[in-house]
């Protein structure tokens, strides 16, 4: 049986955790202690630059036939609050945001019971036909579930459609947490953890690239965020297609787990430590600033988090409603800059596949 010192070993000479390591980290591993492990490796594989890119998002719906107990966002159709875009709404957000350089859309709603896999290709292929050189990142993989299975397709099928019309990535939302009793209980009628992971590893297999997350700090144990941490390990030594790993702080206003509250600042720090020590191979550790803020997410980058996202106008709604201060979080590339700078590392502006654009 391991001790601190043993894992402290292990990760100096860059050898794997096992899953009881990881778990001895999560619960005994002081905020210091896994800090120091954390930014050894995230030195090993991304040294001192911290990664950004010029993104915006947009949600064309918020009606959802799901019942997930920490979402404050969606709606069903007509009630109080539903918003649904069209697609000359949407086109013409994207047209705002291109006058300020984005070079990535991030596309993602709630299951929207009446647009299909026809809607999506569509809406994709208007996109990339009128701008060609911006970046898709679009759906998760509960979204995706939905539209492929209303069209009859298999997922390696409905994933080729999407991409011949556009595609280019796909977000790492949806994950939640893996383990299926409280994935029962928190997100009862979701896609499952094993279709989530199975529409990754074919979208991986078409080379889509895409992301992972882990929403954490309402009901899970440690043994339950390893579990997931070590899922995504599994499937990425197979594909190599996940870029980066985001941890999402569950944000406690306006849903039905809310008297649970939220975790602190150092389990915040914590989780993204452990997260960059036990997720060997994974190129990135991403903070997404709007839900944590700027202050914790200047923080992170001493706890292992290389890549911030959250450049040119954030007009994503499912933290806003979930409670975070900051409802129209903003910071344009030479604040994000400064911030970067001002934690003692180099900002490197990239494009959605990591392809460095410019050093600050
Ligand atoms: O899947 C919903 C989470 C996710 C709450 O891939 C909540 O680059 C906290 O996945 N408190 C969607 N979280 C957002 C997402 C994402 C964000 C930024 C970048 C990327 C990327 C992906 O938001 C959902 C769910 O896990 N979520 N409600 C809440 N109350
Ligand atoms: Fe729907 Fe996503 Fe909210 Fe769940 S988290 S209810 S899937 S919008």
């Amino acid at each position: 049986m391991s001790n601190l010192k043993d894992i402290e070993n292990k990760v100096t000479a860059g050898d794997r955790l096992k899953p009881e390591e990881g778990l001895l980290l999560f619960n005994e591993g002081e905020l210091g202690f896994v800090g120091m492990l954390a930014n050894q490796v995230r030195e090993r594989l991304n040294s001192d630059r911290v990664y950004f890119n010029r993104n915006f998002h947009i949600e064309p719906t918020n009606i959802c036939i799901h019942n997930c107990q920490f979402c404050s966002y969606r709606r069903r159709i007509n009630q109080a609050g539903a918003w649904e875009m069209d697609k000359e709404e949407i086109l013409t957000k994207i047209k705002e945001h291109l006058v300020k350089n984005a070079t990535e859309v991030h596309i993602v709603g709630g299951v929207h019971p009446q647009r299909g896999l026809e809607y999506y290709e569509d809406l994709l292929f208007t996109i990339k036909s009128t701008y060609p050189d911006l970046h898709i990142k679009a759906f998760t993989a509960v979204e995706l579930d939905f539209m492929i299975r209303k069209s009859g397709l298999s997922y390696s099928s409905g994933l080729g459609r999407l991409k011949d019309a556009g595609l280019d990535s796909i977000p790492g939302g949806g994950a939640e947490i893996f383990d299926e009793a409280l994935r029962k209980k928190i997100c009862p009628d979701k896609t499952d953890s094993q279709t989530w992971l199975e529409i990754h590893k074919t979208a991986h297999k078409l080379g889509i690239r895409s992301n992972a997350t882990i929403l954490y700090g309402h009901l899970e144990n440690y043994s339950q965020r390893i579990d997931h941490l070590d899922r995504l390990r599994t499937l990425q030594d197979e594909t190599h297609g996940f870029q980066t790993f985001i941890p999402l702080k569950y944000r406690s206003e306006n849903n039905e787990l809310s008297k649970i509250g939220e975790v602190s600042i150092i389990e915040d720090l914590r989780n993204y430590a452990i997260s960059r020590i036990y997720l060997d191979n994974f190129p990135h550790l991403k903070a997404y600033w709007p839900m944590i803020g700027k202050d914790t997410a200047s923080l992170s980058l001493s706890f292992g988090v290389d890549d911030l996202d959250g450049t040119i106008e954030d007009s994503t709604r499912i933290y806003s409603m979930a409670g975070v201060e900051d409802k129209n979080p903003s910071l344009n590339t030479m604040d994000l800059v400064d911030l970067i700078h001002k934690a003692g590392r180099t900002p490197v502006e990239r494009d959605t596949l990591y392809k460095v654009l410019k050093t600050y």
